[in-house]
């Protein structure tokens, strides 16, 4: 059993779709991490960075943050979406971290300057939108000639997916990356990320581009 520590935002929900691809027998404690839980003494002592999503494996009492090492952990325990061969692994790592480095941080103050602060950095703005763009690009021309991230459907695609469901706060159309856009509703009609999506409970349907 899985007990999984998470609230209603694209990190947390790389897991509970990590969770129910696998189908991983797993329950949920809320995080609401806008009133403050995440600094309760008894989530710092799994989360020691107060930041969801967290986990504790039950079957052996480890607990982990981060979602790139907990996408890992639960891949490794179900022997489901990383590849084994060498190459194969390697590609997925590469395009994990680029998710963690990249395309979550650099879209997270994207939200921030252009969707929650409009009109108080035009600065950050200019620089957030401009680099949320770029990542789009990076990821389009990845997707240009494959279906997924690194072959196969794997924990690469479930780290990028539900930062990219967030284009419409990041002010991207997804018109404007069509190898993304066919990524994203194939992604997007899989039953798993569709349960997953809305864990730890439904906030709105998932976004669809026109
Ligand atoms: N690198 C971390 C980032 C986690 C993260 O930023 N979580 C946010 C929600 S998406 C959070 O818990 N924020 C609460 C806070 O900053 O106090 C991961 O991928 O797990």
């Amino acid at each position: 059993m899985i007990d999984l520590y998470s609230w209603t935002t694209p990190n947390g929900r790389k897991i509970s779709i990590m969770l129910e691809e696998t189908g991983l027998a797993y329950q949920v404690h809320t995080v609401d991490i806008s009133a403050g839980e995440q600094f309760a003494p008894e989530f710092l002592a799994i989360s020691p960075n107060n930041k969801i999503p967290a986990i504790v494996d039950t079957d052996n009492g480890r607990h982990l943050m981060e979602s790139g090492a907990i996408l890992f952990y639960l891949a490794k325990k179900t022997g489901k979406l990383l590849p084994v061969d060498e190459d194969g692994y390697w590609q997925v790592m590469e395009w994990v971290m680029w998710q963690m480095g990249g395309f979550g941080p650099m879209l997270g103050q994207a939200h921030h300057f252009l969707k929650f602060n409009v009109g108080k950095a035009p600065y950050a703005e200019e620089r957030y939108g401009a680099e949320a763009r770029r990542l789009y690009g990076v990821l389009d021309k990845r997707l240009e000639s494959r279906a997924f991230v690194a072959g196969d459907y794997s924990i690469a695609d479930i780290a990028i997916w539900p930062w990219a469901a967030r284009f419409e706060w990041q002010g991207i159309d997804l018109g404007d990356f069509p190898n993304v856009k066919r990524w994203y509703l194939e992604i997007a009609a899989r039953p798993a990320v569709q349960r997953g999506y809305h864990v730890p409970k439904y906030t709105t349907d998932i976004p669809m581009p026109s």
